[in-house]
């Protein structure tokens, strides 16, 4: 089968938004209510392995302040995810985190060798649209064919269920296309899903396991900045491009 479309993750894959975004997000967002959590670069890289910002939250305090108690846990911590999404979209909007290198190249050249694109994320939707929107132009929205996101599903990362929803929506095989992932996590829902998986790693993600990953890379690289690849066959391919991941979807098939 060949390669129809490629399937992106958004944060850490796209651009580096939990340094630079969604940490700075949650702690401003604490400071604005009062709450004295202040969660450090450190601290998020473990917070990280849950999915999902509110159950991110709910895990640090059962965790991190188990003295902690309000009379409703859930509302709570949803309002307190909503001023972080608020204060996040800002944040993006004011240009604080670029795209990781290569991305908006591979998104040219897929779209230029009429390769399909989507997105699957387990992030709220708008701060998808925010970035994608600041990064590329908001009719970058549009290259999209699908954008999977937040909790259209019912069960985030590392379950499959955004990947079989986005592949249901473009009504096409997990063999035909590629997915680009970051994170443990995120490679699981996707080989959950059958996908072929390509992962650039981050500061966070570095030393996770990426065993049924066809190839890591530092990032995507770029035509003379080339990538750095920690496991996968040898290439002379130096960037990330249409024709290197077909030939590596044909290996992988
Ligand atoms: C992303 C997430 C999200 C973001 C924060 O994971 O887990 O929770 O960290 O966004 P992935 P929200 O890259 O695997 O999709 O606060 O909107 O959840
Ligand atoms: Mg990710």
């Amino acid at each position: 089968m060949s390669l129809k479309a490629l399937i992106f993750d958004v944060d850490g894959t796209l651009a580096n938004t939990e340094r630079d975004g969604h940490l700075v997000a949650f702690n401003l967002a604490f400071a604005e209510l009062g709450l004295d959590w202040v969660w450090s670069n450190y601290l998020y890289g473990e917070l990280l392995n849950i999915t999902g910002g509110q159950l991110r939250i709910k895990y640090y305090l059962k965790k991190y302040r188990p003295e902690f108690y309000h009379s409703d846990l859930d509302n709570f911590v949803a309002s307190i995810h909503a001023l972080k999404t608020k204060i996040y979209t800002r944040l993006i909007n004011e240009g604080a985190v670029p795209l990781r290198v290569g991305v908006s190249r591979l998104f040219n050249e897929a779209r230029a060798a009429g390769l399909r694109l989507a997105i699957a994320t387990t992030t709220t939707p708008e701060n998808v649209d925010v970035l994608i929107a600041n990064t590329l132009g908001r009719e970058a929205l549009g290259w999209f064919e699908v954008i999977g996101a937040g909790n259209i599903v019912p069960k985030l990362k590392p379950a499959a269920d955004i990947y079989h929803f986005v592949l249901d929506k473009m009504n096409l095989d997990a063999d035909s296309c590629i997915a680009f992932e970051d994170s443990h996590n995120g490679l699981v829902a996707a080989t959950s899903a059958n996908l072929k998986t390509l992962i650039t790693i981050n500061e966070y993600t570095k030393s996770h396991q990426f065993d049924n990953a066809m190839v890591i890379l530092d990032n995507l690289g770029e035509e003379g900045a080339p990538f750095v690849m920690t496991a996968g066959d040898a290439t002379t391919n130096t960037y990330v491009n249409v024709d290197y991941l077909r030939e590596l979807h044909a290996k992988h098939s």
